[in-house]
């Protein structure tokens, strides 16, 4: 018979993707442009499950079942083009065209627009876990249309991780959806590594522990409402000691951030729809900052003003270590409902139709990000639909209501001590902004008016006004009335 599905390009992503499909009884066709890759994959892993090799796309192609399904998993970008424009003259009206690499999603919606024109499916999906995830059970977030999720969704339900019999997977919304909220769920990691980062080092530096006393910290905090992946992989990373020196592992490593991309592009993405993502932005300029090397050695050897006191003694110390976890876990409420205001506004501006709850539901296993927390974000959008801020939902408000002594207590701390937390204070800012009954934007709106002429609305009357600055400093109404 023929296969079920294909996969293209089977470098350790698509490799793993394709042993996962197999392994879960699916007969999959592999094909990969060096021949060399799909013969490998047969030899070590044919015994795994059903594998059709083919070493040329033609052959490829003429293995599948119609209506077809191929998987591309190739380097984003150019190469998905190039496969994409090889493969789709071989294909017919219905079948599915998946490209499940890291794609822009703004290529996405291209790609998209292009291949239904042409009467085939092109589905952009994001897929999580890296490598591990890939072979084991990651997290999948399709976009594209129903029709094609209806041919291709149970296939990657199957291979998707599971959490409590759900799996991770769920139709995203059309065209760049899924890769839209695959690269919101980057940025919201970016968020969340740069909150813990910032944990350890105002503990390291204030409170003068070891990352070995640390890394207790964090398991501890991986027992409660903090329970995730990524704080309990902080705990093993800070505990771990160095094989050639025995320092401390964290000490010899480069303390220079690097960065694929996907957190810049949803900064960038954030600035276009006009939505306050401070987490995720803070993140990457944090990044971007310890990556400048060369103006950080200039400031070290000429020395910059800093405050001169060092570490917290006495009353200063007591219960820091569970303010910077009520600080911590906060700043995390802010940063997630940032990423999901993000989420929603694009879901307007392209017409997604995206189910919050559902993508808080697939975050849970799998990805990166993936913690007891998303089960609280899944509950808030199923109480309502139409939350207008996670902030909002009871169990969210409550959190950050009992956190925020501690919170402002955290950040006032880092500030008088001058270790830089760009994560915990902007949050806080964002958060105090939030819940303000006027902000100075009265005052920004004045400035623009006398200098630009920009007009503003006034709190006690409908239309646009300005003032006439250089004659009398009357108001002039400048929208008609009858508008
Ligand atoms: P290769 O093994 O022939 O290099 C990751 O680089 C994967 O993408 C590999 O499987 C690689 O194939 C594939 N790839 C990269 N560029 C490609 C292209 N232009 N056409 C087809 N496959 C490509």
């Amino acid at each position: 018979g023929l296969a079920d599905v294909g996969v293209t390009g089977l470098a350790v992503m698509g490799r793993n993707l394709a042993r996962n499909i197999a392994r879960h009884g699916h007969a999959v066709a592999v094909h990969n442009r060096t021949a060399s890759r799909v013969d490998e994959l047969v030899a070590e892993h044919g015994d795994e499950g059903d594998f059709r090799p083919s070493h040329s796309l033609e052959d490829f192609v003429a293995s599948l079942a119609k209506p077809r399904r191929v998987i591309i998993m190739v380097k984003a970008g150019k190469a998905t083009d190039a496969v994409i424009d090889e493969l789709v003259p071989l294909l017919e009206e219905g079948d599915i065209v998946v490209d499940a690499g890291n794609a822009h999603y703004e290529d996405t919606r291209r790609r998209e627009h292009d291949l239904r024109e042409r009467g085939l499916h092109f589905v952009g999906t994001g897929v999580s876990g890296g490598e591990e995830g890939a072979l084991e059970g990651p997290s999948i977030m399709p976009g594209g249309s129903r029709e094609s999720y209806e041919a291709l969704g149970p296939i990657l339900e199957d291979i998707a991780v599971d959490v409590d019999g759900t799996p991770c997977c769920t139709y995203v919304g059309p065209d760049g959806a899924g890769h839209f909220v695959k690269m919101v769920h980057n940025g919201i990691e970016y968020a969340d590594m740069q909150l813990i980062a910032e944990a350890y080092d105002l503990l390291r530096q204030g409170l003068d522990l070891s990352p070995a006393q640390l890394a207790d910290v964090f398991d501890e905090w991986n027992e409660g409402d903090l329970e995730s992946f990524l704080v309990e992989i902080t705990a093993r990373v800070l505990r771990h000691e160095d094989a050639s020196t025995g320092k401390p592992f964290v000490d010899v490593v480069v303390d220079q951030a690097e960065q694929k991309g996907t957190g810049r592009w949803t900064v960038q993405s954030a600035l276009d729809l006009g939505v306050p993502v401070t987490g995720i932005a803070e993140a990457v300029f944090a990044r971007a900052l310890s990556g400048a090397a060369g103006q950080r050695k200039a400031v070290l050897d000429r020395g910059l003003a800093g405050p001169s006191g060092g570490r917290l003694e006495g009353a200063d110390a007591e219960g820091f270590v569970d303010a910077v976890r009520q600080a911590l876990y906060a700043s995390k409420v802010v940063a997630y409902a940032q990423g999901f205001d993000q989420i929603t506004a694009a879901s307007q501006e392209y017409g997604w139709d995206i189910d919050r709850g559902m993508m808080a539901t697939i975050w849970r296993g799998g990805c990166i990000i993936r913690a007891r927390f998303l089960d609280r974000i899944k509950q808030a959008y199923d109480k309502d639909q139409h939350l207008a801020s996670l902030l909002l939902d009871d169990y969210f408000a409550e959190a950050v209501a009992d956190a925020q002594d501690a919170w402002r207590r955290v950040v006032a701390t880092a500030v008088r001590l001058g270790v830089p937390a760009p994560g915990f204070s902007s949050a806080l800012a964002y958060y105090d902004g939030l819940r303000r009954d006027r902000l100075p934007a009265a005052l920004v709106q004045g400035l623009r008016d006398l200098f630009g002429a920009h007009t503003y609305r006034r709190v006690d009357a409908e239309g646009t006004y300005h003032v006439l600055w250089s004659e009398d400093g009357s108001e002039e109404r400048q929208d008609t009335q009858d508008q």
